[in-house]
């Protein structure tokens, strides 16, 4: 609406009605004080609009409300350089506000509007489209948290597939310049609506590029691995739950330590209750859903596309050091890789990025350096050339299968399928070795597990903010700050004579008893880099990555299910053991002089929550009293010799 707005010569009685002169001279001086005393003499400065798309602009900008088939309109921007015809759609929708994802910078240059993951795509002549989620930002609508598809969960008949579906209906109908293709694309929760757009999909629907998608929440995305909870998702439950057309809410517990604000607490459903996080829906859902029962596995992307036709060419992307979604890209290529007869709608890529990195500058990532912008280097040659393929059909080059970059030798890698490499145990040995040749003697390592004493994730304070350098970085932190205590078991292969190459999984299968009845087990793979010292680094000029311990993978695994993710069970105190579970997927190899290092802990806080190590129902509601020490027993050796199987390029030759 428009604010009344009044000229200030309408409140001065008139001078000289015939002079212009004196008319002139009345409009240039500035209100007198007693006309500005006077009743109405202030002009107000406040203007409702200002039209930041200029005549010069070098492209057009549409913002408009397109109806979905309840009635419900999302709001939707639709970007293209000037004289675009024939060109392909390129959608992302989004709970992050399209309109300020759209407004990067003040320019009349689309490149410089646009994310910068875009500008290749734009100059070469793309439409680009963003659209609000329902019930976010502009958008009409309620907002449910990463909506399930239509069914038992969701009974309002709409969700991200049909909106996804309406909303490519209505682009391809209103928007004259397009060529009546579309792609879809996006990272983390764009990815999880880019794979729902897969889901039913539209015809004019050619190419989808989802990138760090959250597909299982429970498993390993967000909000827990493995059943233990990542307490940080209370952050983002707060701010997105509050967010329509603001910056979301940030729970008010002050600028301290996390570490310290989580412990003291109690349980994270203490937690939430102290700062009435409990009164947010989806934090309500996330405590009452403690187990994999259905409400998580019917939410399962994976599933979903797994009972369907495989109809859009996909391609999958992660970071290896994704620390918020590291599990659905590859989940999602399982699981549509064996549809995929003729070997050319699924493609994988892992780069050495965090979280959503492939769309920011990817030269690094906290102390390592790689061959150039690999993200850019991705999006130009890889990305780009499988949208124009399907969107513009430009023959150009194939798009490789697997594409991944092997950290240490610093290159990108083609593979025919993914994982590459053969499972190859390295066993945990005495005197805290790990070797490739298995154990003579069987024994067992001990520490003490103290909830009141849980093992940090990153050297504290800790600042569970997702937009932190902390945050980002943490699962390449040198672990040496951590690698002394003694709940913290180290085990090391001597230096490797030759270099070890893994791509794949590395899998868990660790023997392990605890004295209580409930119990984490955290395992991280780590590089150890030898003692050299660069030049440079005895004037302290350099950093220096001598003695670095480089995680390559960290994963936990609550010990209450270790029979079934939906069964939770009371662990037998005293009684081994077996735990499987598997690290995220890398491409890495370990270089000549470096030791692989495999270390085991029982909490790593406060990204996951502490367990009680007393087994409760419910561990959001643990009582003070539940959080007991306990003494684990980590086996090695025997029938219980504990190992990390490596997928090792080559197989067991390889390190022979
Ligand atoms: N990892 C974030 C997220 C995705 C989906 C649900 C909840 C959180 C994100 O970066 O979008």
């Amino acid at each position: 609406m428009q604010r009344p707005q009044r000229h200030p010569l309408t409140a001065l009685p008139a001078l000289c009605t015939l002079c212009a002169l004196c008319a002139v001279l009345t409009a240039l001086s500035p209100p007198s004080t007693a006309a500005a005393i006077g009743s109405r003499a202030v002009m107000p400065d406040g203007v409702d609009v200002y039209e930041r798309v200029r005549p010069d602009a070098d492209h057009v900008r549409r913002e408009v409300m397109i109806p979905m088939r309840d009635g419900t309109r999302l709001f939707t921007v639709i970007l293209m350089r000037k004289g675009t015809s024939n060109a392909p759609l390129l959608l992302s929708r989004t709970p992050y506000d399209a309109k300020s994802t759209t407004n990067r910078l003040p320019s009349q240059r689309l490149a410089d509007l646009v994310p910068v993951a875009d500008i290749e795509f734009v100059n070469d002549g793309y439409i680009r489209v963003l659209q609000d989620i329902r019930g976010t930002h502009r958008s009409e609508g309620d907002f449910v948290m990463t909506r399930p598809i239509a069914g038992p969960l969701n009974d309002s008949g709409v969700d991200e597939s049909t909106d996804a579906y309406d909303t490519i209906d209505w682009l391809v109908r209103h928007v004259s310049e397009s060529n009546g293709k579309v792609g879809v694309i996006g990272s983390s929760y764009l990815g999880f609506t880019t794979l729902m757009a897969e889901i039913d999909p539209h015809p004019a629907l050619k190419a989808a590029v989802a990138m760090s998608p959250q597909v299982d929440a429970w498993i390993g995305d967000d909000y827990f691995h493995n059943g233990a909870f990542r307490v940080g998702s209370l952050d983002y439950v707060v701010s997105q739950s509050t967010g329509k057309g603001a910056a979301g809410a940030a729970i008010a517990r002050g600028t301290g330590d996390d570490f310290t604000a989580y412990l003291e607490a109690g349980s994270t459903g203490d937690f939430a209750r102290r700062w009435g996080v409990d009164r947010f829906p989806y934090a309500r859902k996330l405590m009452e859903n403690p187990a994999y029962t259905a409400f998580w596995s019917s939410q399962a992307v994976d599933r979903w596309l797994a009972q369907r036709p495989l109809t859009v060419p996909t391609m999958l992307v992660v970071g290896q050091w994704d620390q918020e979604d590291s599990y659905g890209a590859t989940a999602v290529y399982r699981a549509l890789a064996p549809k995929d007869v003729r070997h050319d709608m699924v493609s994988l890529v892992i780069g050495p990025w965090r979280h959503s990195g492939v769309n920011h500058y990817g030269h690094d990532l906290g102390p390592l350096t790689f061959a150039g912008d690999t993200a850019l280097q991705f999006r130009t040659e890889t990305m780009k050339s499988f949208l124009d393929r399907h969107l513009k059909g430009v023959d150009g080059p194939r798009t490789p299968p697997v594409l991944s970059y092997a950290t240490g030798i610093h290159r990108w890698q083609v593979s025919e399928r993914w994982p590459v490499g053969q499972l190859t145990p390295l066993f945990l040995d005495g005197q805290f070795t790990a070797s490739f040749d298995r154990p003579e003697r069987q024994g067992h390592d001990d520490y003490v597990s103290d909830p009141a004493r849980p093992i940090p994730f990153v050297a504290r304070p800790v600042h569970l903010n997702a937009s932190t350098t902390q945050w980002r970085t943490w699962l390449v932190q040198d672990q040496r700050f951590v690698s002394d205590r003694p709940d913290v078991l180290s085990y090391r292969t001597a230096p490797l004579r030759q270099s070890v190459q893994i791509m794949g999984a590395p899998e868990v299968s660790l023997f392990a008893a605890t004295s209580g009845t409930d119990s984490d087990w955290v395992v991280k793979l780590i590089d150890v880099y030898p003692d050299e010292a660069p030049e440079g680094a005895d004037q302290g000029a350099k950093p220096t990555m001598a003695g670095y311990e480089l995680p390559i993978g960290i994963e936990i695994f609550r010990g209450r299910y270790v029979h079934g993710f939906a069964t939770p069970a009371p662990l037998t105190p005293g009684q081994a053991e077996h735990y499987r579970f598997a690290l995220p997927n890398v491409n890495h190899v370990f270089l000549p002089g470096h030791r692989i290092m495999v270390q085991v802990q029982s909490s790593l806080f406060p990204v996951y929550d502490r367990n009680p190590q007393t087994y409760v129902d419910n561990i959001f509601n643990a009582a003070p009293q539940d959080y007991r020490p306990a003494t684990q027993q980590i086996h090695r050796g025997g029938a219980k010799a504990s190992a990390l199987l490596l997928p090792i390029v080559g197989g067991s030759d390889a390190v022979r």
